[in-house]
């Protein structure tokens, strides 16, 4: 009978791999050649190929470590499987990437900006409404992609950030709010549609292995908030091999030697694994035209997301950038048309660091400067975008989703010769658009900030650090933009709002509004809205209210103090008359008091309920409160 020894001889004879290649690979590989199936000596001689030889050195002899051997080649097969074209591509990406950051060269070297166009919307007048309308109409066709498998360190939550209340008067996660969303659109929009079929609006959520699990927990555990679990798919991204010098080289996992150090790719990989996965066709298929991409931390996306597919719908945008107005130098990305002299042209997100040089080199002296609205003309991106379905696949099938890097190694000095940490090549969802030829319909929408974003990424403590004048981004003022987008609606459906107050949550002044909040059903659109608002309504600042039931009409309704109405979707109430209770107080919490649930002292307050009124509907029928 042949030796293990002899097969593998002929196995690696058979590959080609002759006593030239073993002769240059690292001698403590080559005395554990005979340990590999054929294919791990391929990915062995890939590796030596690609300069990759360090990853053997420590090595031990045969027979000793072998199972730590075996993972190492498991791991190189799943990073090798998870990216276009392999490893190899991906150390030859990274060598051209990190010799461009050497030499310092500007990415968008040879483009000049200019303002692309787009639609600015003003909430509430005719043209929004308008906009809302053609929205729901097409909302049907839409399907929904939430990104989530950033780990969201700078916010240093322990849970996933899908998990986190989006405002804690109803404690209601940014999960359920966004499926809440979710099914709310889909109901609008088949009581819209004139065949009568009931359709389901897909949900996809990327997570990573950072969050996988937990996602999974999250919706298992409630029910899916109530959205089909057919109806939801996860995806989860991989991470890819770090990089521990220019000339790419792989670094060793400081905790184990036979694995490669990993880090995640970033939120670009989205689209290469909806490719992947298969999913685009089977949504194209069932007739749908437009997907919808949004990131974790938004409770006020959904408020724009209406007009903004409306106005992908009416411009025939094959991509639409949702943004919000942008100060001059403000630390957020600008939507930029870029022409090169070599006459490619892109509507793009340039991040705010490389618009100003970016401008100044194309003629404009002042850089990233306000115009005469007292704001940039490159509206700011705040990473939300509605891509039509056809010509997303379209392009899909040429680049297998596979979107333009960068890296951003952290050098140790000038010389540029060796990093700080090991570093790795990422991509960015926004770059979609990057490979799109120009006879691409590339536009923006965008929306009010108080409106739309008010996304929660910052811990408290950097959060307080801020400079005056510029959003937190935190858990304390994510809350409060809740409440204010409220109210503010709410006024211009012609109630009376009291005036918010200043007041300082860990070391954050935020204006408090009245904490009102509402179920998605029952307010979905400014015009159901303004249909549910009726008389002369009044709601003062240290009000609560919150409207859980899908037919709940306020008219002449006076509070303050708290209130709590819940239906069932079949009964009718009218909320009126005189409301007045001790209410619910918020109460100060120090971010650094450990005895306080975390979810709660990372805003910096706690709703104590004092008195409320709460009245529950729960048969059918016609009621008044
Ligand atoms: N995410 C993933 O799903 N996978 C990853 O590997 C990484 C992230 P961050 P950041 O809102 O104003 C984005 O970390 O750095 C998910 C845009 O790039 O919050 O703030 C993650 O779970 C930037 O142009 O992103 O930057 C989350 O849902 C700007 O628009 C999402 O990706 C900025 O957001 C974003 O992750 C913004």
């Amino acid at each position: 009978m042949a030796s293990s020894v002899d097969s593998t001889a002929e196995e690696l004879s058979k590959l080609g791999i002759n006593g030239e290649w073993t002769a240059c690979a690292p001698p403590n590989l080559q005395k554990n050649l005979q340990l590999l199936s054929p294919d791990q000596v391929e990915l062995a001689k890939m590796l030596v190929d690609m300069g990759q030889n360090h990853l053997f050195y420590h090595w031990a002899d045969p027979g000793v470590e072998d199972e730590d051997k075996k993972a190492f080649f498991a791991q190189v097969v799943k990073l090798d499987q998870n990216y276009p074209g392999g490893l190899v591509s991906y150390i030859r990406n990274a060598r051209e990437l990190l010799a461009d950051s050497k030499a310092g060269k500007n990415p968008f070297d040879g483009f000049t900006p200019s303002v692309p166009t787009g639609e600015v919307l003003t909430h509430g007048d005719d043209s929004f409404l308008n906009f809302e309308e053609e929205g729901i109409k097409e909302a049907w066709r839409a399907a929904f992609v939430l990104v989530a498998g950033g780990l969201g360190e700078r916010l240093g939550y322990n849970g996933i950030k899908v998990a986190l209340p989006a405002e804690t008067t109803t404690g209601t996660c940014f999960l359920q709010h966004y499926i809440e969303c979710i099914l709310a659109l889909q109901e609008a929009s088949n009581k819209m549609a004139k065949d009568g079929c009931q359709r389901e609006i897909p949900f996809a959520i990327m997570t990573s292995d950072d969050t996988h699990t937990r996602t999974l927990q999250l919706l298992e555990s409630n029910n899916y908030f109530g959205i089909k679990p057919s109806q939801v798919t996860l995806l989860k991204q991989e991470k890819v091999a770090c990089l521990d010098d220019n000339d790419a080289r792989l670094a060793q996992d400081p905790h184990n030697k036979y694995r490669i150090q990993t880090k995640p790719h970033g939120h670009g990989d989205v689209h290469s694994l909806l490719y992947s996965s298969g999913i685009l066709n089977v949504w194209h298929s069932a007739g749908l035209k437009w997907i919808l991409f949004f990131q974790d931390t938004n409770g006020l996306l959904f408020n724009a997301i209406p007009a903004s597919l409306g106005v992908s719908s009416t411009r025939q945008f094959h991509v639409n950038s949702l943004a919000v107005p942008r100060k001059a130098k403000e630390a957020i990305g600008g939507i930029t048309r870029l022409t090169h002299a070599d006459g490619r042209s892109m509507v793009i997100n340039v991040e705010y660091n490389q618009l100003d040089p970016l401008l100044r080199a194309s003629g404009y002296p002042d850089g990233d400067a306000n115009c005469e609205t007292g704001y940039s003309p490159f509206p700011g991106n705040i990473n939300q975008l509605i891509l039509e379905l056809g010509p997303y696949i379209d392009e899909l099938k040429k680049t297998g989703g596979a979107i333009k890097e960068f890296v951003n190694p952290k050098y140790k000095d000038a010389s540029k010769t060796s990093f700080k940490s090991s570093t790795r090549l990422e991509c960015m969802m926004q770059d979609y658009p990057k490979t799109l030829p120009p006879t691409a319909r590339v536009g923006f929408t965008v929306a009010d900030t108080w409106l739309a974003y008010a996304p929660v990424k910052n811990n408290p403590e950097d959060a307080a650090k801020v400079p005056k004048g510029n959003p937190y981004h935190s858990a304390t003022s994510g809350e409060m933009a809740i409440y204010r987008a409220n109210s503010l609606i709410l006024r211009k459906a012609g109630a009376k709002i009291d005036d918010p107050v200043a007041q300082v949550f860990n070391g954050q002044e935020v204006e408090v509004w009245p904490q009102i909040v509402w179920k998605p059903k029952w307010g979905l659109t400014f015009s159901e809205i303004k249909k549910k608002v009726r008389g002369n309504c009044s709601i003062s600042q240290r009000s609560t209210i919150v409207i859980n039931g899908r037919n709940i009409f306020f008219e002449g309704l006076s509070l303050d103090g708290a209130l709590l109405v819940n239906s069932v979707d079949e009964a009718e109430v009218k909320v009126g008359g005189s409301v007045q209770n001790k209410g619910w107080v918020m109460e100060n919490v120090d971010y650094k008091d450990t005895s306080v649930p975390e979810e709660i002292r990372t805003r910096g307050f706690r709703i104590s309920k004092v008195e409320q009124l709460e009245r529950t509907f729960k048969e059918p029928g016609k009621f008044s409160l």
